[in-house]
């Protein structure tokens, strides 16, 4: 199985990200991958820490000539923050004293990972739980994104909610293409327009908002996953993924928890056999069953709860003193959904490649494709 693993802190030095398992001969196109960095730092509602940054991959091995060699795949993402925070953030030494956060902040990890890695610091457990490290996360779906497209499989995404705004009408692939356009990733310009005025007024009242994001992917051929053994199966692999990424309190695919409330005749999706093929005239299954891709589309939402870190700063505890107290504020985002919805289309990437690169197994790309097309 193709594997990952980042490195990073969110005022350190750089983020990386390891894959392991790429076969050799996958085109690599760093210009897309930076545009996916950009796509991950925009959006209406972000904060002050996007004005610094101007997210770039640098490749450090397991590529030449644009083509993987099917050696590990580093990649890195600098800081540039880094500068104003070397003195507090160095490995060689640093001011600890100075930006301790004790004020732990209700919905963040400060304080649960203060207690299970016995700091007296939260900067110790929020640098690394940071969402800042989704940005290296996105540069390694992305390179997973390609692998897909070989094959002719293809993701996108928008959001369908955002603070309390949502659209609840359906689009297809189509229709999506040009959705990241729109500053919130909205296709309906009148609900975004909406969705911005209300993002002002949670900026104005200091508070900050979530939203939730649907991911399509089309081209993925039946089969993947499993209905035999259920750590496998297709649905579990990429809830799993996904609720790994900051912020996710939720994902459903296909109708999701609307099934829970309809019947069976309203929520199966009933095959015919026409011009040869097995066809359904409906995908309420979000285009898994039984644990295993159908053929169909795959849809699949995420829920990103509000931001943690309040302006105005919710009641907690100082857990040096143990005094009540408002929650440490520095800067935050009112609303980070464009970016949630980036991580997520690149984290189903990566679980997709997965499943697919599981299945089919290969060391070139050649073999890999020639392998699908028979499928
Ligand atoms: C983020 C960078 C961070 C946060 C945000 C995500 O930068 P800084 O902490 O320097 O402002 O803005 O992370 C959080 C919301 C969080 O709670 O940690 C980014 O690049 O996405």
């Amino acid at each position: 199985m193709i594997r990952w693993m980042t490195s990073g802190e969110s005022h350190g030095q750089a983020l990386t990200a390891i894959i392991e398992g790429l076969p050799s001969n996958l085109k690599i196109d760093t210009e897309e991958i930076n545009r996916y960095l950009a796509y991950r730092q925009s959006g209406y509602g972000r904060g002050a820490r996007q004005k610094i940054e101007t997210d770039m991959v640098k490749i450090l091995s397991g590529v030449r000539n644009c083509l993987t060699l099917g050696s590990p795949v580093c990649l890195m993402v600098e800081n540039k923050d880094y500068k104003n925070w070397e003195e507090y953030m160095s490995p060689y030494g640093a001011d600890v004293t100075a930006r301790r956060l004790t004020r732990v902040r209700p919905g963040h990890a400060d304080l649960s990972g203060v207690l299970k890695y016995d700091q007296t610091d939260a900067r110790n457990i929020l640098e690394r739980a940071s969402a800042r490290e989704t940005a290296v996360r996105v540069a390694a779906g992305t390179i997973a994104r390609m692998f897909l497209r070989e094959l002719g499989i293809e993701v996108c995404g928008y959001v369908r909610s955002v603070a309390g705004i949502s659209d609840d009408k359906e689009y297809t692939a189509a229709q999506l293409c040009d959705v990241k356009n729109s500053e919130l990733f909205m296709p309906d310009p009148v609900l975004c327009e909406e969705a911005k005025r209300r993002i002002e007024q949670i900026k104005e009242e200091k508070d900050t908002a979530g939203g939730i994001v649907e991911i399509r992917v089309n081209g993925l051929k039946s089969g993947f996953g499993s209905c035999m053994s259920y750590g496998e199966k297709l649905d579990g692999h990429l809830a799993g993924a996904v609720m790994g990424i900051q912020a996710i309190k939720g994902v459903e695919i296909g109708l999701g928890f609307e099934a829970a409330r309809k019947r069976g005749s309203e929520v199966h999706d009933e095959i015919f056999f026409e011009n040869g093929k097995f066809t359904r005239k409906t995908n309420r299954a979000g285009g898994i069953e039984g644990g295993m891709s159908n053929g169909e589309e795959i849809i699949l939402r995420a829920a990103m709860k509000p931001i943690p870190t309040l302006m105005r700063g919710l009641n907690t505890v100082n857990f040096d003193t143990g005094e009540a107290c408002r929650a440490a504020t520095e800067r935050s985002d009112v609303c980070a959904i464009c970016a949630c919805e980036i991580v997520v289309e690149s984290t189903v990437c990566f679980a997709l490649a997965q499943k697919v690169q599981e299945r089919l197994g290969g060391d070139n790309m050649r073999e890999i494709i020639e392998r699908y097309q028979k499928l």
